[in-house]
């Protein structure tokens, strides 16, 4: 069977999450407590080099990490990825956006806000985030104000990727006043068959306070 290596408030290891759900796969699931640091331990670091959830094992003993590779892997022929090259390198775009723009800024924005970190960082560093945050929000706004998803006509990993961290904006002390459009995908993919409602808060950590090793 499967195996996914998570931590629960993660929202990199939702997007995983989410495309089991959809799939209906089964899995098992191993917790990695990364403030712990059980993320730099020799067996997790045979598994994903960097120390990082989400990750997955196969049957056949091979691994795979980094969270939109997962994606690509487990979506490949279903309905959540399609089989032609040009649409899918259209999803491989929105893929290196989410990387780019929206999980390195308003998943880093997020984790600060939510574990009291913010305190411990640098004015210059948070309003670089803040900006950089905005101009993220506004693209998915132009963007989504053309199509009802974000690679064409269709749901697809790509809206799941990007779903996960920009649809908590507002944890991150992002307002989204200014976007209806990015607020009527967000209720659009909520809606979809098998949404997986269930998310975690930091809270539920007690070592998330901490700084990661
Ligand atoms: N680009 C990676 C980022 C993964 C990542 O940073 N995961 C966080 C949790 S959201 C983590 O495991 N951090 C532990 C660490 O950096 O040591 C992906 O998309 O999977």
């Amino acid at each position: 069977m499967l195996t996914l290596f998570d931590y629960l408030p993660s929202q990199n290891a939702w997007k995983v999450r989410q495309l089991l759900h959809h799939l209906g796969q089964p899995h098992q699931t191993v917790l990695i407590s990364i403030f712990e640091g059980e993320g730099r331990t020799d067996s997790y670091l045979r598994i994903n080099p960097t120390g990082t959830v989400p990750a997955i094992r196969l049957d056949d003993g091979r691994v795979l990490a980094e969270s939109n590779a997962i994606l690509m892997y487990l979506a490949n022929g279903t309905r959540y990825l399609p089989d032609d090259m040009f649409e899918r390198a259209k999803i491989a775009q929105w893929l290196c956006f989410e990387q780019e723009r929206v999980e390195s800024v308003i998943g880093s924005l997020r984790h600060w806000m939510m574990t009291g970190k913010l305190a411990r960082r640098s004015p210059e560093l948070i309003d670089g985030k803040r900006r950089a945050a905005r101009r993220t929000l506004d693209i998915l706004e132009n963007e989504l104000a053309t199509r009802p998803f974000i690679a064409g006509g269709c749901y697809s990993i790509a809206d799941m990727a990007i779903f996960a961290y920009a649809s908590r904006a507002e944890e991150a002390g992002l307002s989204l006043q200014r976007h209806p459009h990015f607020r009527h995908w967000v209720t659009r993919v909520e809606s979809q068959p098998g949404f997986l409602a269930s998310m975690h808060s930091y809270a539920i950590d007690p070592y998330s306070v901490h700084e990661l090793p």
